[in-house]
């Protein structure tokens, strides 16, 4: 059986859907240990390792870089956080039905999956709004239409696997009327 005696919690939804929002908001609230994956992926960049020159390459297409590079990013996260850890969001995995069953199986079944559903419309407005900030490569025109092809080819599959765990929220709110109904789900885990 697992080792995990805390709460498992994906957050998922399309690239600009407010995940990483949302998941500061919960540990503030909550004190998760937030895990983005794609924050993840960022670092082994940074580090300069071989590794991470394929990873930044792969990021900058939009596409989804090899599930056993984020799976073990994650394990050993999780790992490391797991003696004083309330609870984790996987914040951005799985992206393909097949890293939800591996993650699964490796590291421990999903608690519940909050899915942040917005607009192509919005999702573009908002990375747009973003990119004069965020640094990040993958904030311009051409990669974000590369993400939203990405997830839409994916995500269906996905999210059709966790019915009875699955909260679909509609992220086209305000960040508090989001934040509102997420809390609504998160109470009963740490009652
Ligand atoms: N904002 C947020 N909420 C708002 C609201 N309710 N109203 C108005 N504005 C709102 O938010 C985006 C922007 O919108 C911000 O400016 C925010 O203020 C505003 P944010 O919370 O950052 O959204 P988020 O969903 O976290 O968007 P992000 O860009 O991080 O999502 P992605 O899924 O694209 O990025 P991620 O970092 O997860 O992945 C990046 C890449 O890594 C992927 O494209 C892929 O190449 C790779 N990857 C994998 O290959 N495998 C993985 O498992 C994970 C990643
Ligand atoms: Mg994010």
């Amino acid at each position: 059986g697992s080792q995990i005696n805390v709460p498992i919690i994906w957050v998922l939804g399309g690239p600009g859907s407010g995940k990483g929002t949302q998941c500061d908001k919960i540990v503030a609230k909550y004190g998760f240990t937030h895990l983005s994956s794609g924050d993840l992926l960022r670092n082994e960049v940074s580090s300069g390792s071989p590794r991470g020159q394929e990873l930044s390459a792969i990021m900058e297409k939009g596409e989804l870089v090899p599930m056993e590079v984020v799976l073990d990013l994650l394990k050993e996260a999780i790992l490391k956080s797991l003696p004083n850890s309330k609870g984790f969001l996987i914040d951005g995995y799985p992206r393909e039905k097949e890293q939800g069953v591996m993650f699964e199986k490796n590291i421990s079944p999903v608690d519940l999956v909050l899915f942040f559903d917005a607009s192509e419309e919005t999702l573009v407005k908002r990375l747009l709004g973003r990119a004069e900030t965020s640094g990040r490569v993958d904030d311009n025109e051409e990669t974000i239409k590369k993400r939203l092809h990405t997830f839409n080819t994916h995500n269906d599959q996905v999210i059709s696997q966790y019915t009875a765990k699955l909260k679909r929220i509609n992220a086209e709110r305000d960040v508090g009327a989001i934040f509102q109904e997420v809390e609504s789900y998160l109470d009963p885990l740490v009652a």
